[in-house]
């Protein structure tokens, strides 16, 4: 699962890339300084793992991990071809969540390539583009349908209602996620698998803030309609701190915030995290919301999905009161279920196959 770092040129997105994931790139004071995507990889901390570890003495903690690709900027006319064009795009295409950096803050020496700090029009213009991309795809997907629904093909009929519906709200300016649709019927989910539009992800904003920051212009974001899903991150601090050991950071009494947009971004994929421990080691398992039990296992490796028998669990703060998963078991703790369980966040799981 990646999540996209997407934006205007020389926003901050590689700055926020290097804070998250401490690989070394170029950030310089100038547009289009990224043009092939970065890739790196981030440790979600979680504290229920750490309390896991500690007490089974486990002597390996493997985080649950989100890796994040570092895009390069976009511009008004993307859709068509300007800038890095239909390259950004296609790789926008590939991740499964966006992060839209916006810069709310005002520094004279950064440049800002439409030369004025407007947090609004800026995440305008990068949604108009990724909104102009879509409406290419369902075009295309609409005269399709069209004729097939013609042939009294029910299932085309439904497609293309779908279609039209999505493509209306996207001339309207919204994004296609915004849209509502009948999320459970089989037909629809099919067209969306199909489509692959850009704005059906799920969106993150970050807004870029710094001490210089202009007040003004939050404000203005957080009333605008766009801003449901939004974080405040002064990234450049997030950047320096990044590079800083944690009693440095103490001394100068502040906290980072970055782990924060990272944990926000795992949720914004829909994943959850269920618990293996023991002495060998303690390790957080990544799987989608919803997941079944034999599914979970397929986390750990693929056969335990086919060979899948049964499986003992426990909450994560139940086993951590208890103390130990034998000692749980004989109090008749340790719940047994089977293959149509659905697993919850924060389970500590054992399979048998
Ligand atoms: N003052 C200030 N400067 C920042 C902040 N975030 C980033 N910068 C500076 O802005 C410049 C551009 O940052 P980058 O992270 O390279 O921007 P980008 O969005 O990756 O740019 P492209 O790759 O060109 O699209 C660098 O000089 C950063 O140091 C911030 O929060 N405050
Ligand atoms: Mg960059």
């Amino acid at each position: 699962m990646q999540v996209g770092i997407v934006g205007l040129p020389n926003v901050g997105k590689s700055t926020l890339f290097k804070a998250l994931t401490k690989n070394q790139v170029d950030i310089n004071n100038y547009p289009f300084c990224t043009i092939e995507p970065n890739v790196g990889i981030v440790e979600i901390i979680d504290e229920r793992l750490e309390k896991l570890s500690h007490m089974s003495k486990s002597q390996k903690i493997i985080p649950a991990i989100v890796e994040f690709v570092d895009i390069a900027g976009l511009v008004k006319g993307a859709a068509k071809g300007e800038g890095l064009g239909n390259k950004f795009l296609a790789h926008i295409r590939k991740v499964d969540a966006i992060v839209q950096v916006v810069r709310t803050f005002e520094n004279s020496d950064i440049t800002h390539v439409h030369n004025r700090i407007d947090p609004v029009g800026d995440m305008e213009i990068v949604n108009t583009e990724l909104i102009l991309s879509d409406l290419e795809t369902l075009s295309k997907r609409i005269d399709k349908l069209q004729k097939e629904a013609r042939g009294n093909n029910k299932e085309a009929a439904v497609k293309l209602f779908a279609a039209e519906e999505i493509k209306k709200n996207l001339e309207k300016g919204n994004l296609a996620n915004q849209v509502k649709l009948e999320a459970k019927n089989k037909i629809i989910t099919e067209l969306i698998q199909e489509l692959s539009l850009l704005t059906m992800k799920p969106f993150l904003y970050v807004y870029n803030i710094s001490n210089d920051y202009c007040r003004d212009a939050i404000n203005r974001v957080s009333t605008n309609r766009v801003s449901a899903n939004c974080i405040n991150l002064d990234i450049k601090l997030e950047e320096e701190l990044s590079e800083m050991s944690p009693e440095e950071i103490k001394e100068l009494g502040l906290k980072p915030e970055i782990n924060k947009l990272a944990a926000k971004c795992y949720d914004l994929l829909g994943l959850i995290t269920f618990f293996t421990t023991g002495e060998k080691e303690s390790r957080a398992w990544t799987i989608k919301k919803d997941s079944t039990a034999p599914q979970a296992g397929a986390a750990i490796h693929t056969d335990f999905q086919e060979k899948f028998i049964r499986a003992d669990l426990i909450r994560w703060d139940e086993l951590l009161k208890i103390g130990y998963w034998s000692k749980a078991k004989e109090l008749g703790k340790i719940k047994t279920v089977g293959r149509d369980h659905i697993v919850q966040d924060g389970d500590v799981m054992e399979f048998k196959i």
